[in-house]
């Protein structure tokens, strides 16, 4: 894979480098892309009807059974080499960022230390009345599983469609792409709010933007350089192109 040399020039000059990733970076890792994750079970409902608190309100079991299925099949997996390769890129250049709208962990399993997790983690469970974080809870069969504390619902730590975006992770992402040299934006179809918004931001910022997909995205016309290929491939070729 050949690489722009103005492109080149610029990573190897750059200082501040931020990455915002999607589901496809987990793709190659076996875990099906946000809107593929619709299998089986689940295939008659789409995510939104089961990524949200009023779907686990009408149907706990269903949406609790659906993300058990995903940490399941999460916990099964490995991180591929468009995570290696990024937990590479943290120790290249002086000031990195990760910012991931995955809740799948995989990040952190392939040794990224500084992430930003813009939706939470699905191996994180909280309850649902109090929102605190929950690790262990007596196994009474009950499906969803009860707080031990109050007695309120157990629920995955993610952030669902309708709720409000944890704060601090938001502003940790919206100051590393409105002050970077570089923004990737790899393997996400840029149609969530407000993560999808970031890209923008960080090309109003000045930054050179960077997006990877095997697909074209709404910002795909936006972006200086768009590389359509897997990230399991095109960001191992860049890391050998740049580590020459
Ligand atoms: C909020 C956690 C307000 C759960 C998720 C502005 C405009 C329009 C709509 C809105 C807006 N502002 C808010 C909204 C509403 C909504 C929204 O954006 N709706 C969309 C659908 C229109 N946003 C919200 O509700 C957000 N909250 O704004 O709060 C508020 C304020 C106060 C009080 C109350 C409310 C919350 C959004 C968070 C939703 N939670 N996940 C879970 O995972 O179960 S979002 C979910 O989508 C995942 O996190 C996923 O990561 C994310 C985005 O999807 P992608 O990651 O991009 O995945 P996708 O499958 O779409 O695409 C994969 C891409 O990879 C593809 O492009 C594919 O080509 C590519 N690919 C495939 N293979 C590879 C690859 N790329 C590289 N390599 C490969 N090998």
């Amino acid at each position: 894979m050949t690489f722009p040399v103005e492109f080149i020039r610029q990573l190897a000059g750059a200082k501040r480098v931020t990455v915002l990733t999607g589901a496809g970076v987990s793709a190659e890792s076996g875990v099906p892309t946000f809107r593929d994750a619709q299998t089986g079970l689940w295939a008659k409902f789409k995510p939104g009807e089961l990524a949200t608190p009023q779907a686990f309100r009408r149907n706990p079991r269903l949406v609790w059974e659906w993300y058990d299925w995903r940490r399941k099949r999460v916990a099964g997996v490995q991180p591929n080499p468009a995570h290696l390769a990024l937990a590479e890129m943290e120790r290249l250049f002086p000031h990195f960022h990760l910012i991931t709208q995955n809740v799948d962990g995989l990040h952190q399993r392939a040794s990224s230390r500084n992430v930003i997790e813009l939706h939470g983690n699905l191996t994180r469970t909280k309850c649902f009345d109090e929102g605190t974080i929950i690790s262990n809870w007596p196994d009474t069969g009950e499906i969803p599983p009860k707080c031990p504390n109050c007695g309120g619902l157990l629920r995955p730590d993610v952030v669902w469609f309708n709720e409000p975006m944890p704060e601090a992770e938001m502003e940790r992402a919206i100051e590393a792409s409105t002050h970077c040299d570089i923004f990737f934006s790899i393997g996400t179809s840029a149609a969530v709010y407000p993560a999808a918004s970031l890209p923008y931001e960080a090309l109003r910022s000045g930054a050179t933007t960077v997006e990877i997909n095997p697909e074209p995205t709404p910002f795909t016309e936006d972006a200086h350089f768009a590389f359509a290929g897997a990230a399991g491939l095109v960001l191992p070729a860049l890391l050998n192109r740049i580590r020459t």
